[in-house]
């Protein structure tokens, strides 16, 4: 099948779900077309069935804001023309569906007929996508759509109840490749570069925006760090960093907490970590907890959204309620206080991790898009 897919291109959970998905699904020989505004950032392998096109948004001084959607819906015109694509998978509601459905009614006019799937990510339901600027532009995407999917039972929920929806929403979990974790290619995990032997290292990943409660983050590190020798990795960058550097300095542990910034190798960093701390406010599903997981790291996060699909209490890891740093702190030196129990963890997360292995998700979305194919017949 041909199939152009929408997404960011930058370090967010959407995109990378996107890219991934993408890059499977050509190694299943379907053609993999990514139209989006800049090389997506996991997309490290163009091939013949795997190709990128960049929508350009050429400045011009009477736009105050660049009409992207605009672009991007053109651009998809000609790209489903020149290829011939037969399905268009957009990731993140806004504005991809609505520039989507855009594209799909030019091509309707045209007598082409293009299937369009939606997959709802979180923040596109939970936090934008909910304001009164956008809910009726995303009420309409969504009800536009030809099938919709969301990467959580606990989205979907959302979705419902924030949203007039007429569309049925199929559950299609976020996944991973397990197959690329067997292979023990870091067998250079390098851990005493950033450790001594005796220090516990506990890891967050994540873009840094206000959502991911950063400063839960540091102040669980600071009672974890009182009790056990402990590193913390801060991996990422975003708005809440510099809060967060202040915030460790204030603390006086500044020498403890490493801010690595945003890192392609996020798998080397987590082949040392013992614990991932994910403690946000809201979270659809949470690929970086899963991440963490399938390198066999406990999981410390608030039961927020979708992370109690994620994230199993007492076998993963522990969940508490936001904002609940005491006993996500408390759990956090459960797990690690005791080798054998940390190891019991780490195995168990990585089991957990299995059931979301690609094998089992892909052909989900094989059928999501055989059902988007019969809406066209
Ligand atoms: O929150 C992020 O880190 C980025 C955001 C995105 O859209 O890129 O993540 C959302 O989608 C991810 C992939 O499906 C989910 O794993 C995240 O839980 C979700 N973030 C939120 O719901 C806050």
């Amino acid at each position: 099948m041909k199939i152009a897919i929408v997404c960011y291109p930058t370090f967010g959970g959407s995109g990378v779900v996107a890219t991934e998905l993408g890059l499977a699904l050509a190694k299943r020989g379907h053609e993999i077309h990514f139209v989006t505004y800049s090389h997506p950032v996991r997309l490290d392998q163009l091939s013949s069935n795997v190709r990128f096109h960049e929508v350009h948004v050429p400045e011009y001084p009477l736009f105050h804001y660049q009409p992207y959607e605009l672009a991007l819906s053109s651009k998809l015109v000609n790209v489903v023309k020149q290829f011939g694509i037969e399905l268009l998978h957009v990731h993140y509601a806004i504005p991809h569906a609505y520039a989507g459905y855009m594209a799909k009614e030019m091509l309707a006019e045209e007598g082409i007929n293009l299937p369009m799937v939606t997959t709802l990510h979180g923040t596109d339901i939970t936090l934008v996508g909910n304001h009164p600027f956008y809910k009726p532009a995303v009420t309409f995407s969504i009800n536009n759509s030809d099938v919709v999917t969301s990467v959580s039972q606990s989205l979907k929920e959302d979705t419902l109840k924030f949203f007039k929806i007429r569309n049925e929403i199929e559950v299609v979990p976020n996944f991973i490749d397990c197959s690329k974790y067997d292979k023990k290619e870091f067998t250079d995990c390098q851990r005493e570069m950033m450790a001594d032997k005796k220090e516990k290292i506990i890891t967050h990943i994540s873009n840094f925006r206000k959502v991911k409660r950063i400063d839960d983050v540091i102040r669980i590190f600071y009672e974890i760090q009182k009790k056990i020798d402990a590193k913390l990795m801060m991996v990422g960058e975003g708005p809440e960093k510099e809060m967060a550097e202040d915030l460790a300095d204030e603390l006086n542990i500044s020498d403890k907490v490493m801010f690595l910034g945003q890192s392609h190798e996020i798998d080397k960093i987590l082949c040392f970590s013992d614990l991932f701390l994910l403690p946000s406010e809201k979270e659809s599903f949470g690929l970086s907890a899963l991440e963490a997981m399938v390198n066999g790291v406990a999981v410390i996060s608030t039961n927020t959204g979708g992370l109690p699909e994620v994230n199993q209490n007492g076998i993963s890891g522990y969940l508490s309620n936001v904002g609940d740093v005491q006993e996500m702190a408390a759990n956090a030196l459960k797990i690690l206080e005791n080798e054998e129990i940390l190891e019991e963890f780490k195995n168990n997360a990585r089991k957990v991790a299995e059931k979301f292995d690609i094998k089992n998700v892909m052909p989900l979305y094989e059928d999501v898009y055989e059902k988007a194919l019969q809406t066209t017949v």
